[in-house]
């Protein structure tokens, strides 16, 4: 536990990663963190590499009690989606995830396949919010 409150979820995810990985593979991982503050994802475009496995991690840093949404067809869209862990709240619409619900100090982490040429938009249109993100597979 002491290392799971000193790393963070993130940390405790990419080490799994890291140490499931064959020691021949390159232990390359392409994603970011976005933030949200003050009702907008920061930075609120990211690049990863194409043809390859990514990861969003969104961590909600409001200050206020401000609860938040991720919503996003294109990543949550079968085939694309490997897998969310997080400690907000994941939605299902039957097998398929529909949102994923942070309230300020959770985080998660979507990991997904990026399709080269591709833009992945998400959103927050919680309580009129209108907030948008994009990850871009170059
Ligand atoms: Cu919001």
């Amino acid at each position: 536990m002491y290392i799971l409150s000193k790393c963070g979820l993130v940390g405790l995810v990419l080490a799994l990663v890291l140490i499931g990985l064959p020691s021949a593979s390159p232990a390359w991982i392409f994603g970011e963190v976005v933030t949200i503050e003050q009702l907008s994802f920061r930075p609120d475009a990211i690049q990863v590499p194409g043809d390859n496995f990514a990861v969003l991690v969104v961590q909600n840093r409001e200050e206020a009690p401000i609860l938040h949404e991720i919503t996003s067809p294109s990543l949550f869209e079968s085939g694309t989606l490997i897998q969310v862990l997080g400690t907000g709240q994941i939605e299902y619409n039957g097998k398929r995830v529909s949102r994923i619900l942070l309230y300020p100090g959770e985080e998660v982490v979507i990991w997904f396949y990026a399709e080269k040429g591709r833009s992945y938009p998400f959103q927050c249109n919680l309580n009129g919010h209108a907030m948008q993100g994009v990850v871009r597979a170059g």
